[in-house]
């Protein structure tokens, strides 16, 4: 199996990684200015797949000059129609490349394929959605006194930095570039180290349908291409997804330069399950918070709180839900749960775990790496289901980002909403319960962005993303966020 797994890759990457590793700039593909490169790994085999180019503060300048030439001979006199039609068609190219695309997510990130087909769903809708949004670009009248008339017109930044992550590469270009597009903006994007091939194959492929210069992609690390383009004077806005830590950093940098700034950082979100809850419903929803994406997600409803009715019967169900998941080759149809991102990724991960381990926490479920030789090449980490857990231990508190979920069982429903707003992020949480008033009675009480009652994890394009307290500042996707791509000119006209 291992051997049959390293022929599909190989195969696989062959056939699907570009040539082209270099940054794109100015729609031309450039070499980094140090003339440095990185590689990025297949977790699954642990392969390289490719070097890409380490680009540095000086690509970054080039790229952010080049962004503002091409807003201002070219961008800023697209009309909203014309912006709508360049969205619609990257929609299209998703769309139509849509296989190869979700197979070199899967290489590259390690999701398993299935999954990795529903977020090429999501790209080329979200590139839809904002291609239609472009047109609904509304001012207000305010009403004054019988001398003037005082009107607002939304327009863009110009140009704007934009860092992301490796958890949903493509997805997460899209959610960035989207609204900045849609609002009239051109962009210099970074994309993270670990996963950079699906924006190179996507940037390569929409080449004649963007012009040049409107997207910049500058590959690199964060200290040398990132932070400098946090730092750039010349962008009038970052956009950032990554860890609340480097959110900081960013926020500080645009603090200097009085940018404008969107993060969306880190989770740690309850799912909170009442005894009226349908198990089998319940234990779905859970499987999706917490094991999707192999628990790299920034929403992962990660700590539990079920009722002490059922807990016993739902902790069964979902260990047994656990134990179902189908750990293998990501490029299998049938795989549920892939490797996590890197090495490094699963390093942090044990690093919690053992801190519950030593905190004689119970494991209901998992614990280690999933015992299959075939997958000893890849950075695999079983699910994990942890009970008995104090609710201030390490494992609890931060944000882990592996298919590890902690239980806690609750009576009373105070003292249980304290318990699941004790954490510093408020990014998601979900409500599982048959009873719809109760349940939007506890979304009420939950500190966080967004709450999903008797689901998880749904993004649809129009919907408002973004967290309370340390997991952000501003929304993603939705209208709102190309709103976020925008500042208000307010024009006052005097009249007899
Ligand atoms: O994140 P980083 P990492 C969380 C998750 C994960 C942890 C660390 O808990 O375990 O963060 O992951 C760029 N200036 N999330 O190390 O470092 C970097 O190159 C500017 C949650 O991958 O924040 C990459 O492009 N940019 C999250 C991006 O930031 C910098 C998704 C994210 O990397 C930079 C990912 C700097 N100084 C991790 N340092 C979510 N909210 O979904 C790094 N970068």
């Amino acid at each position: 199996r291992q051997d049959a797994i390293e022929q599909r890759h190989t195969e696989a990457a062959e056939e699907l990684v570009p040539d082209n590793l270099k940054l794109y700039i100015g729609g031309e593909w450039v070499d980094s200015a140090s003339g440095e490169t990185f590689e990025t790994r297949d977790p699954t085999t642990g392969e390289v797949l490719g070097e890409a180019q380490a680009g540095n503060s000086e690509d970054i300048d080039r790229a952010v000059e080049t962004a503002w030439d091409a807003y201002d001979e070219t961008w800023s006199d697209y009309s909203a129609a014309e912006r709508q039609r360049v969205l619609a068609q990257l929609g299209n190219y998703v769309e139509e490349n849509a296989e190869d695309l979700a197979r070199l997510e899967t290489l590259d990130n390690g999701k398993p394929i299935s999954e990795a087909r529903v977020d090429m769903q999501l790209v080329a809708d979200h590139y839809h959605y904002f291609a239609a949004a472009a047109r609904t670009h509304e001012g207000r009248t305010i009403p004054s006194d019988e001398t003037s008339q005082i009107e607002t017109v939304r327009e863009p930044y110009g140009v704007v930095g934009q860092i992301i992550p490796w958890n949903f590469p493509l997805l997460m270009s899209a959610w960035k570039l989207g609204p900045a597009l849609a609002a009239g903006n051109c962009s210099v994007l970074k994309p993270a180290e670990e996963t950079p091939l699906t924006v190179l194959k996507f940037l390569e492929g929409v080449d004649d349908i963007l012009p040049d210069g409107v997207v910049n992609l500058v590959t690199g690390f964060g200290r040398e291409a990132g932070e400098p383009l946090s730092q750039h004077p010349d962008i009038r806005k970052i956009a950032f997804t990554g860890s609340t830590e480097v959110g900081r950093s960013i926020m500080a940098n645009a603090a200097e330069n009085i940018h404008d700034i969107t993060l969306e950082l880190g989770g740690k979100s309850p799912v909170v399950v009442f005894p009226d809850a349908d198990i089998e419903t319940a234990v779905d929803v859970m499987v999706t918070s917490i094991y999707h994406n192999t628990g790299e997600c920034c929403s992962a409803g990660s700590r539990l709180f079920v009722h002490s009715d059922v807990k016993d019967e739902f902790l069964e169900g979902l260990s047994a839900a656990a134990e179902d998941l189908v750990i293998d080759d990501p490029l299998l149809d049938e795989t549920t749960l892939g490797p996590k991102v890197t090495d490094e990724q699963v390093q942090r991960t044990m690093e919690y775990i053992q801190e519950a381990q030593d905190a004689d926490a119970e494991f209901v479920t998992g614990g280690g790496a999933p015992d299959d030789e075939a997958l000893a090449d890849g950075n695999f980490v079983a699910p994990t289901l942890i009970d008995d857990i104090d609710h201030d231990n390490p494992a609890v508190q931060e944000e882990i980002f592996g298919p590890v979920l902690e239980s806690f069982e609750w009576d009373d429903y105070d003292e249980m909403m304290e318990q699941a707003n004790d954490v510093d992020y408020g990014l998601a949480a979900g409500v599982i319960t048959s009873d719809l008033g109760k349940a939007y009675d506890t979304a009420k009480d939950l500190e966080a962005g967004n709450v999903w009652i008797n689901q998880y994890n749904d993004f649809p394009a129009g919907m408002p993303f973004g967290g309370y307290k340390e997991s952000g500042i501003g929304r993603e996707i939705g209208f709102e966020a190309v709103e976020h791509y925008t500042q208000t000119k307010t024009i006052s006209i005097a009249h007899d």
